[in-house]
């Protein structure tokens, strides 16, 4: 019997796709005839930068160098993912490239997020961590997300090296300004299928409202029902029980640097750029 799910099809959108905002991203399930995709199915989700649909899980891949590691950029992807109800999963590449010690520090912090989130360390190098994957994957929509030059085709590439996806150094890559990987694109891999993205290196939050931040950090939305107010944003309210364990040195303090910051920017943020 033939496997019809995995069959491909080259279609084109039809026309009428072109009057409505709609236009089908990768991992939307469609509809079609002989030629055209006639109708996109609801999204469980959707990315807008990169468009990406009905996504279950949201890799996100940090180098701790080449570039720098960024608790900013891990905390505003968080954010972003969580706010789509898509599970994150934090991955920390290239530690052959770090000294043990400074690799230790990090670690001490990144420790922070394990209560909350599956964390791998992994390098293409000694291949570590990449096993962890094997069984990761399964009957599930995977996106692979992080800055560009992360590491994110290279990765994928000791995952199955039969993709052959192009990478590149990133002194290349950032000096030209340009990303390596230039579009996303699905791959079947150990059980389900995974996209790699093109790497950003800015995130915006036009889509998500002020209001939404609070409980999007699940540390903090774990405590907020310890917080005198209701709705409590964690900034000069009274009696909050995130600013308390901040101060207890439970909270991470880069994580609510990072919070602040965020809930600033959406707050300043031109209504005219906004849904
Ligand atoms: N030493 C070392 N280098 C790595 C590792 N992972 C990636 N690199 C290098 O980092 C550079 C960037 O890797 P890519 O896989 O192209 O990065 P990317 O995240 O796919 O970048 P974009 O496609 O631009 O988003 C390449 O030169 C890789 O060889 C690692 O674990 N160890
Ligand atoms: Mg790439
Ligand atoms: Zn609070």
């Amino acid at each position: 019997m033939r496997d019809e799910s995995k069959m491909s099809h080259e279609l084109k959108a039809r026309g009428k796709f072109r009057h409505t905002n709609e236009s089908p991203v990768v991992g939307d399930r469609v509809i079609f005839d002989e030629k055209f995709i006639t109708e996109i199915l609801e999204r469980k989700n959707i990315l807008n930068r990169p468009p990406l649909a009905n996504i279950d899980q949201a890799i996100i891949i940090n180098s701790c160098v080449e570039p720098d590691f960024s608790f900013n950029l891990l905390d505003r992807f968080l954010l972003l993912i969580e706010h789509e109800s898509i599970i994150p999963i934090i991955v920390v590449t290239k530690t052959d490239l770090m000294d043990k010690e400074k690799l230790d520090k990090l670690k001490n912090k990144i420790k922070y997020y394990k209560k909350y989130y599956h964390v791998i360390y992994t390098s293409t190098v000694t291949l570590e961590g990449t096993n962890e994957f094997k069984e990761l994957f399964r009957d599930k929509i995977s996106i692979f997300a992080g800055q560009t030059g992360a590491g994110k085709s290279s990765l994928l590439n000791v995952l199955d090296t039969k993709l052959n996806l192009k990478t590149d150094a990133i002194s290349k890559a950032l000096g030209r300004g340009k990303h390596t990987t230039r579009h996303s694109q699905m791959y079947e891999l150990f059980g389900g299928l995974v996209a790699d993205t093109p790497g950003f290196s800015k995130l915006d939050f036009f889509d998500i409202k002020e209001e939404d931040v609070p409980d999007c950090f699940i540390d903090f939305f774990e405590l907020s029902n310890e917080c005198k107010f209701r709705g409590c944003k964690h900034l000069d309210e009274p009696k909050c029980k995130v600013k308390k364990e901040l101060e207890l040195g439970n909270v991470l303090p880069e994580r609510y640097y990072d919070y602040k910051l965020i809930m600033e920017e959406i707050r300043t943020t031109k209504p005219m750029y906004r849904k």
